[in-house]
């Protein structure tokens, strides 16, 4: 595995100087400021290489800007409304001004509205730290009482319902507007989260659009922008849905292991992969991470490594950001996949042999805590992280080497 960082870029709390320190060895990044369907230029893709590549003294960094995340599929192109159309051709020219800057690695998400939702981005550990939390009670409460989404309730199951009315009838105006904030601050490189009015414009406007309609979609994108990327050496990698489950009433259709399936199957190209969210994917307890690595493994191009902690075994449950190691995903049996997988690309001759990894959220530990980093971007949590992962790839690596039983 290459290890790589997540860089918002120059106001990033975490310098490039800070991620020399992490060990990584590429970074990851996105033009945030690029409003979403239009082209990537190759001036500002070029600033950004030289930002990732330049210290704070304006000496050489040896970091190179290896995986942008995201290159991001606009609302249009989800609804195929406005202009979807001009928005693919846009995407299509950022390939190739991106493949001409040396990236090969495009990860995106096809996710309507929002991006990950949290309900709390600060929830306290018993540890002193903190970290983010999905409540699906409080959710329901918004959903049901805040946002007052017409027939949110037959969402939830009737236990969940009650609780979220309880839960409502405690809130004052302030606690309201925390978490009416909170579950749309997920859009990446953003601050700022959406009025209400907002989210009811957007849930309005998919209205009509079904699961199924908006898998037509995105193979439609797909077949578009696929071929581009195999001409150019590119390999795309969509982000799975966080939480993997439909939220607000909408969509969601790259949940589970057979979502992603169909997504590969129906734009059958080494260049239509997937990013494996270990996180994401594994809040749901029919997701098998191990599983799904060693089923889809030859199109992941691009790997989130982090675990969640799942209250209660129904798709839909709570769960909050649980120490890298520590969650429900069995860590050490997915990173043993990976490995299996990388392997198996080395003997074959294939380039792309060793997938670029990072630590996806970190909890806020010791000097995170108060710091206003990007919710789940600490920068000791996620080097922590990181420390951990390195450390079972460190061992499985030389078990397989020194210990093998040589059979
Ligand atoms: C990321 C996502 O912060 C995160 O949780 O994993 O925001 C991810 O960047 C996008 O969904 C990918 O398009
Ligand atoms: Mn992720």
């Amino acid at each position: 595995m290459r290890q790589t960082w997540r860089w918002f870029g120059p106001h990033d709390l975490t310098s490039i100087d800070d991620i020399l320190q992490s060990g990584a060895e590429g970074v990851v990044s996105a033009l945030h400021h690029i409003p979403y369907g239009a082209v990537w230029t190759p001036e500002e893709i070029a600033r950004r290489h030289r930002e990732v590549g330049t210290r704070r003294d304006g000496s050489p960094s040896g970091l190179a800007w290896e995986v942008v995340e995201s290159l991001p599929v606009s609302e249009d192109i989800k609804k195929q409304t406005g202009d979807w159309r001009t928005h693919i051709a846009n995407y299509q020219t950022s390939l190739r001004h991106l493949a001409e800057a040396g990236i090969e690695v495009i990860c995106y998400n096809f996710m309507p509205v929002l991006d990950w939702t949290r309900t709390d981005l600060h929830w306290r550990l018993p540890h002193g730290g903190t970290c983010m939390r999905f409540d699906l009670n409080d959710f329901a409460a918004y959903d049901i009482h805040i946002l007052a989404r017409p027939g949110a309730a037959d969402d939830y199951p009737a236990t969940v319902v009650e609780e979220a009315a309880r839960r409502f009838a405690r809130m004052d105006d302030a606690a309201q507007k925390r978490i009416a904030g909170n579950v749309t601050m997920g859009l990446p490189g953003s601050t700022e989260s959406m009025s209400l009015e907002d989210v009811r414009t957007h849930l309005a406007q998919y209205g009509a659009i079904s699961p199924d309609q908006l898998r037509s979609h995105f193979i439609a994108f797909l077949e578009q922008v696929v071929p581009v990327a195999e001409k150019l050496g590119l390999r795309l990698c969509c982000h799975p849905d966080d939480p993997p489950f439909p939220l607000l009433g909408l969509p969601r259709i790259m949940s589970t292991g057979d979502d992603l399936r169909q997504i590969l199957q129906a734009v059958d190209s080494p260049s239509n992969g997937m990013t494996l969210c270990s996180g994401s994917l594994g809040a749901r307890p029919d997701n098998d991470l191990p599983a799904i690595m060693r089923a889809l493994g030859d199109r992941v191009h691009f790997l989130h490594l982090r675990n969640t902690r799942r209250e209660g075994e129904a798709v839909m449950a709570s769960f909050y950001e649980a120490e890298h190691l520590g969650g429900d995903t069995d860590m050490v049996a997915l990173i043993a996949a990976i490995f299996e997988e990388e392997r198996r690309r080395k003997a074959a001759g294939r380039a792309d042999w060793q997938i670029p990894m990072r630590p996806d959220h970190g909890q806020d530990i010791l000097d995170d805590l108060g710091r206003k980093a990007q919710p789940g971007y600490p920068t000791i949590g996620r080097m922590k992280g990181l420390a951990e992962l390195r450390g079972i790839m460190t061992a499985l690596d030389h078990a397989s080497v020194r210990y093998s039983t040589g059979t």
